[in-house]
């Protein structure tokens, strides 16, 4: 599989050099109900790239409109505007964490209404920790191929050759934010505001506090109350518990961007329910008694997300954009903290290759597009994200190979034919320099009946969903299909892994940043 990353970028000073080697494929000539019916790629060299831009946008005008009208038919009720886009990642909230998937103590109604409202995939994966998650669904493809391979020591960033879904989706007339985690660098070229995000309000590393040798570290001394957040590049003081303070300032953004009528995408991206376990007492004492302290406050953690969603969905339909609003639910790695109490019947948690590493919530409610209260057994993944947003937005995508599909065809009907695939998930964080050494090291590769664990393990998820027995000596055909596939996308991946050597600077950069604006770390006199 082609890596053509190097042909897309586009980067600020070499903008016009990279226009006469980049190839656009304008996805759109008409569609209907909202499916890309057919797609032109235009190559685009020199001057010919405004005869380009001029043929684009006329395309674009008639991509307007829809099949039906242009045959003079009777118009279709689908909706002629893009949708706004709003995205809730929370932070090690497993797939057992919700009321929905049947955990006995946790009350989340908020969500648990969302998702008995919108399509439900029953088998969506992503990776197994934090950043290497953000990578995969900024860019439709797996995170190695963006050199991200940990979550610290500068093996978090985002290859500054990947293109990111809110540059394509800014293609199409989007304006994108970002509120919370980014985790995908610290240092100013990585940060999401030169990415394609527009509103930038986040905090620093993996999580507000958090401070590792090199570039990965939050503003100096944050806390997950009244934390300091940097707002566009600038540090602001807030008041306030921190997924509070996110779902405040998202609110209030959104305002602003649904009054202009521009279509916007929102990506709230929580640091919680992460450890610290710091918990507005209001919430955890609502569990006191019914796990351990860390329990009590975990699930604190994820009641307060629940009460902030659903005052964001509150907020949707009093501004009457809930129909055409695609509002997506997930979590972004397996289990932690609630798995003692409910893990769905899974083995593993957050950082593993088995199921609970993997499988998460995730919901998707467009009532304008797809009907909801369903459920989706197709094989999925965040490496889908890209691919289906740039569709719905009907948004020009770079040439680029994507590890992901689009799952318009799934929300519109859950039972449609979705092609066998394999996925493959490797928890990385090897010890430095040892990349080549652990291929087989924590890593999985499935499709959509059998999972191979570490080159050593088979696991029948049909039979076996617990993965219990191994199969391996059972099912030898199986294992050569899975074997050959593993062996291929680790040839690929390996020479994509540009962060592996990477040196960092002797400060966080978030650090310097503050010091540079307020003169001095937190406390210290100037
Ligand atoms: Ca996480």
């Amino acid at each position: 599989m082609p890596v053509v990353d190097g042909d897309t970028r586009v980067r600020q000073g070499d903008e016009a050099k990279c226009f006469r080697r980049v190839t656009f494929t304008v996805p759109t000539i008409m569609r209907s109900q909202g499916t890309i019916l057919r797609s032109a790629t235009f190559p685009c060299h020199g001057f010919v790239r405004f005869v380009h831009t001029a043929l684009e946008r006329l395309v674009l005008f008639f991509a307007l409109i829809p099949v039906s009208t242009a045959m003079g038919l009777s118009a279709e009720p689908a909706p002629n505007t893009a949708p706004n886009i709003v995205l809730v990642m929370t932070d090690d909230q497993g797939y057992g964490d919700l009321g929905f998937t049947g955990n006995p103590i946790l009350k989340t109604p908020h969500i648990d209404a969302f998702a008995r409202q919108s399509v439900r995939f029953s088998n969506f994966h992503v990776s197994p920790t934090c950043a290497p998650t953000r990578a995969a669904l900024m860019t439709g493809r797996h995170e190695f191929r963006s050199g991200v391979t940990h979550t610290i020591f500068e093996r978090e960033r985002l290859s500054l050759k990947a293109t990111t879904i809110a540059q394509v989706l800014k293609s199409a007339g989007y304006t994108s934010g970002i509120f919370g985690k980014w985790h995908l660098g610290d240092e100013d070229p990585y940060q999401p505001g030169r990415r394609g995000f527009d509103e930038v309000f986040i905090h620093g590393a993996g999580g507000i506090g958090q401070s590792y040798a090199g570039s990965c570290g939050d503003a100096p001394g944050n806390s997950y109350f009244n934390p300091v957040i940097r707002h566009n590049g600038k540090f602001e003081k807030t008041t306030g518990y921190c997924t509070d303070v996110f779902f405040d300032q998202a609110v209030r953004w959104m305002d602003g961007k649904r009054k202009k009528k521009s279509p916007f995408f929102t990506y709230i991206a929580l640091n919680a329910p992460h450890a610290p376990l710091h918990c507005p007492e209001e919430y955890s004492k609502r569990y006191a008694g019914k796990g351990d302290t860390n329990v009590v406050r975990f699930f604190g953690m994820i009641e307060n997300i629940d009460d902030n969603f659903g005052r964001l969905l509150a907020k949707l339909d009093e501004w009457k954009i809930a129909d055409n609003t695609l509002v997506i639910f997930m979590t972004d790695n397996g289990g932690t903290v609630g798995t003692k109490i409910f893990n769905a019947g899974m083995r593993g948690s957050k950082a593993s290759p088995y199921e609970g590493g993997t499988r998460v919530p995730s919901f998707w409610r467009w009532p304008s597009s797809f009907q909801g209260g369903r459920d989706c057994a197709a094989l999925t993944a965040h490496l889908d994200i890209f691919p289906t947003l740039a569709e719905i937005a009907r948004a020009k995508s770079p040439k680029i190979t994507l590890d992901g599909r689009s799952l318009v065809p799934v929300l519109k009907n859950p039972e449609a034919s979705w092609p066998d695939r394999f996925l493959f998930a490797h928890v990385g964080r090897w010890e430095k320099g040892n990349a080549e050494n652990s291929k087989f090291a924590n890593c999985s590769v499935r499709n959509p009946r059998f999972q191979l664990v570490n080159n050593q393990e088979l696991y029948d998820l049909k039979t076996d969903p617990g993965e219990t027995q191994n199969v391996l000596a059972e099912h030898p055909e199986v294992v050569e299909k899975l074997r050959a596939a593993y062996d291929q996308w680790w040839k690929e991946i390996l020479p994509a892994l540009e962060n592996e050597n990477a040196v960092g600077p002797n400060e966080n950069s978030f650090r310097t940043a503050y010091r540079k604006q307020f003169g001095g770390d937190p406390g210290v006199k100037n």
